[in-house]
C-alpha cells in the first residue's frame, strides 16, 4: 500500500502551495440554524446510502475548515468535503472528524473527492481547555507515539514535566519515547545516567540527541520510522531543530530563524500531517505545549503513574492512591529506594493539581 517514492517528492510546501483555498471559516456561523437538523441525521450517520459505490480508504491529513480537508490516498494529497450526511453530523461535533482520521473516500467526482465514512479511532490526542467544564479539544486521531522532547540545559530538563507527559501519554494509548535532547551541553555523563535511569527501568526508551554533535540522531530516525509521532515538549528544547536536522526540506522556523526575521516566522495553528521520506508520518501541532489533564483522569494516575505499573497491582487494595494505605507496594518500593523520592514527589504533585 505505501508509495514511498510518491512521498518522497512532495516537499511540504510543494504540497502547501499547491493546495490553494478561500477562507471558508466565516460560514461556521450557520452552526445554530441547523441544530435541528443535526438531531434528525445523527442517527443515519452509519448508514451507508450509497452502497454501490465504490470507496477509497485514505486518511485526513489536515483540516482547513468545516468544508474543506486535505486527504492523503495512497502517499498523494487531495482535496476532499464532507458528504452531505457526514456535514449535518458534524454541527452537532466539532469532533466528527479529526487530522489522522482513517476515512473512506468516493471519487466518482474527482477532484473533488468525497468523504463517505469515518472510521472508528484507535486514540486520539486532546487537549483540554481550562475553565470549569475542560473542553475535550481533539487535535488528531490514530496517532503511534509521542516525542516527549525535553533538553538537558537550557532549558533545564524537568523531569516532573516529563512525568506529566508521560502520564498522557498513557492516558490517551500512546506510546511514548522520551528524548533528552543537547547532550552536546553535559559535562557529566554520569549524572545524565543517573537522573534518567528510572524511565529506562520503567520499560521507556529514552534517547539522547544532540544536533549540534548529531549524537543519538541515527536512533531517532529509527524510532520515528514508519510511524506516527508527535513531538511535544517545552519551548526552546530543539523540537524543530530536530525534525529539521532529520527533514531540512521542512525547514521549520527554530529559534534562532525566528528572532531574526519575525516576517519569516509562521506559527500553525491547526494540526497537520506530514510525510517523513524515511516513513511514517510527522504530526505538527500547535497546541500540545499546554499539558493540562483532565480531572477525570485522577483516578488513573495511581496505575498508569510512569513506573508504578510494576507495584500498583500488589497494592492491597485495588483502588489505592499510594499515600496512607497499608500493604501498598508502592510505599513500599519508595521505602526500599527503587522509587526515587523525587519521581513520589512528583506523583503527589500531579494529584494534587487535579
Ligand atoms: N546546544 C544545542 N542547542 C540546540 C540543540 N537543538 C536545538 N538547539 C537550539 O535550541 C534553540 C531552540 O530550538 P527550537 O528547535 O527552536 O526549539 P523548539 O522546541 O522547536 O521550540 P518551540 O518551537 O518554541 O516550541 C535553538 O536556538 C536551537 O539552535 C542541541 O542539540 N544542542
Ligand atoms: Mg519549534
Ligand atoms: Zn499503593
Amino acid at each position: 500500500m505505501k508509495q514511498r517514492d510518491k512521498k518522497k517528492t512532495l516537499a511540504k510546501n510543494e504540497r502547501m502551495n499547491a493546495v490553494k483555498v478561500p477562507d471558508l471559516d466565516e460560514l461556521d456561523d450557520t452552526r445554530e440554524q441547523t441544530a435541528y437538523k443535526t438531531l434528525r441525521a445523527e442517527h443515519k450517520r452509519h448508514e451507508t446510502f450509497k452502497g454501490n459505490l465504490r470507496l477509497v480508504p485514505g486518511r485526513i491529513a489536515e483540516i482547513k475548515s468545516n468544508y474543506l480537508y486535505i486527504v492523503e490516498v495512497g502517499g498523494v494529497y487531495h482535496r476532499a468535503s464532507l458528504s452531505g450526511r457526514l456535514k449535518q453530523y458534524s454541527y452537532a461535533s466539532t469532533a466528527l472528524s479529526a487530522v489522522g482520521d482513517a476515512v473512506e473516500l468516493d471519487l466518482a467526482n474527482a477532484p473533488d473527492y468525497r468523504i463517505e465514512n469515518i472510521l472508528p479511532r484507535k486514540n486520539t490526542l486532546s487537549r483540554y481547555a481550562g475553565g470549569g467544564f475542560q473542553k475535550e479539544i481533539i487535535l488528531a486521531a490514530n496517532i503511534d507515539q509521542v516525542i516527549i522532547t525535553t533538553s538537558w540545559r537550557m532549558p533545564l530538563v524537568k523531569f516532573g514535566l516529563i512525568d506529566r507527559y508521560l502520564c498522557i501519554a498513557a492516558l490517551e494509548g500512546l506510546d511514548a519515547v522520551i528524548v533528552i535532547n543537547k547532550v552536546d551541553l553535559c559535562e557529566d555523563r554520569s549524572e545524565l545516567d543517573e537522573s534518567t535511569a528510572y524511565y529506562g527501568e520503567s520499560g521507556y526508551q529514552v534517547l539522547r540527541t544532540s544536533a549540534v554533535t548529531g549524537e543519538g540522531m541515527a536512533e531517532l530516525k529509527q524510532a520515528l520510522q514508519d510511524r506516527d509521532s508527535v513531538f511535544s515538549g517545552q519551548s526552546g528544547t530543539g523540537k524543530s531543530t530536530l525534525i529539521n536536522w532529520l527533514e531540512p526540506a521542512l525547514n521549520l522556523p527554530t529559534a534562532e530563524v525566528s528572532d531574526y526575521n519575525e516576517k519569516g516566522r509562521h506559527t500553525t495553528t491547526q494540526a497537520i500531517l506530514i510525510p517523513w521520506s524515511f516513513g511514517g508520518h510527522l504530526l505538527d501541532t500547535p497546541g500540545i505545549k499546554t499539558v493540562n489533564l483532565h480531572r477525570d483522569a485522577k483516578a488513573e494516575i495511581p496505575r498508569i503513574f510512569p513506573g508504578f505499573s510494576r507495584w500498583a497491582p500488589h497494592c492491597r487494595f485495588r483502588d489505592c492512591s499510594h499515600t496512607h494505605e497499608s500493604d501498598c507496594a508502592v510505599l513500599q518500593a519508595l521505602e526500599e529506594e527503587k522509587l526515587p523520592v523525587e519521581r513520589y514527589e512528583s506523583y503527589l504533585r500531579i494529584q494534587e493539581s487535579l
